[in-house]
């Protein structure tokens, strides 16, 4: 029965995967693809030490010309990722937009300060997580909100970090293969963001590749035998300010 539910959950994944399309501001949607490094096809990056794993490509190549639009956001804003399964579906005409219901895991969102938001190099950048949400006491994951809001997760830029231009890196991690690594499948895409009104704080950071191992418990996951009761999402704490 393990084998099959398994079995099942990971054929029916093969073509449902998922991107980060559009972000909103305050309420107020900015657009489908709008300042974000979209891929043109919706597959995971399961090697957490690729490159790949900073704002995705590689497997999954970038759509070019990269967007040339920075998102204009003020520090303290509430911010709204929005996911579908592809570019263009919708949840009325695809049963798994915006995510197979079976990809459970954790929805994660980190910042970096970059001198450019359109700089095309994206290794070395110093990251730190402003979000995260991974399984409640209830054991309703993350995916699970994300798909029951119609792919929306609301976040608070921090008040206190300082102003300028910042990637926005939002991340949903699936779990159902991450009994072994690699297994895990995660889904991220970048933001490229203009913050004004910020402070002076200087929170710590990580680097991608690099924050997450395949030995880490939210990267290396047993999703269905024993049923999970905790979940220990991947990387740093969240920067609060
Ligand atoms: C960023 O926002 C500041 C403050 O509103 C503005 O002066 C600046 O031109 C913006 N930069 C970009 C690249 O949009
Ligand atoms: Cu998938």
């Amino acid at each position: 029965m393990k084998n099959l539910i398994v079995t099942c959950s990971l054929l029916a994944s093969a073509s449902a995967h998922t991107i980060f399309t559009q972000l909103w501001v305050n309420g107020v949607a900015q657009g489908q693809t709008k300042g974000i490094r979209v891929p043109t096809y919706d597959g995971p990056v399961t090697d957490v030490t690729s490159n790949d794993v900073i704002c995705n490509g590689g497997v999954n190549p970038l759509r070019t010309p990269l967007p040339k639009d920075i998102i204009n956001v003020q520090a303290g804003d509430k911010l709204t990722a929005e996911w579908h399964h592809t570019l263009d579906s919708t949840q009325a005409s695809d049963a798994q937009d915006p995510i197979d219901k079976g990809h459970l895991g954790p929805v994660i969102v980190y910042l970096a300060k970059v001198d450019d938001a359109l700089t095309t190099k994206v290794t070395g950048l110093k990251w730190f997580k402003i979000y995260q949400d991974g399984m409640d006491s209830s054991k309703q994951w993350a995916v699970t909100r994300l798909y029951n809001n119609k792919g929306k997760v609301d976040f608070t830029l921090p008040s206190c970090i300082a102003s300028g231009q910042y990637l926005l890196r939002a991340e949903i991690i699936a779990l159902h293969g991450a009994s072994n690594y690699p297994g895990a499948q995660l889904y991220m895409e970048c933001a490229q963001l203009n913050i004004s009104g910020g402070g002076s704080a200087n929170p710590p950071t990580v680097s991608f590749p690099g924050a997450y191992k395949g030995t880490d418990p939210g990267i290396k996951f047993q999703l269905y035998y024993p049923t999970p009761t905790t979940y220990i999402v991947p990387g740093p704490t969240v920067f609060s300010c």
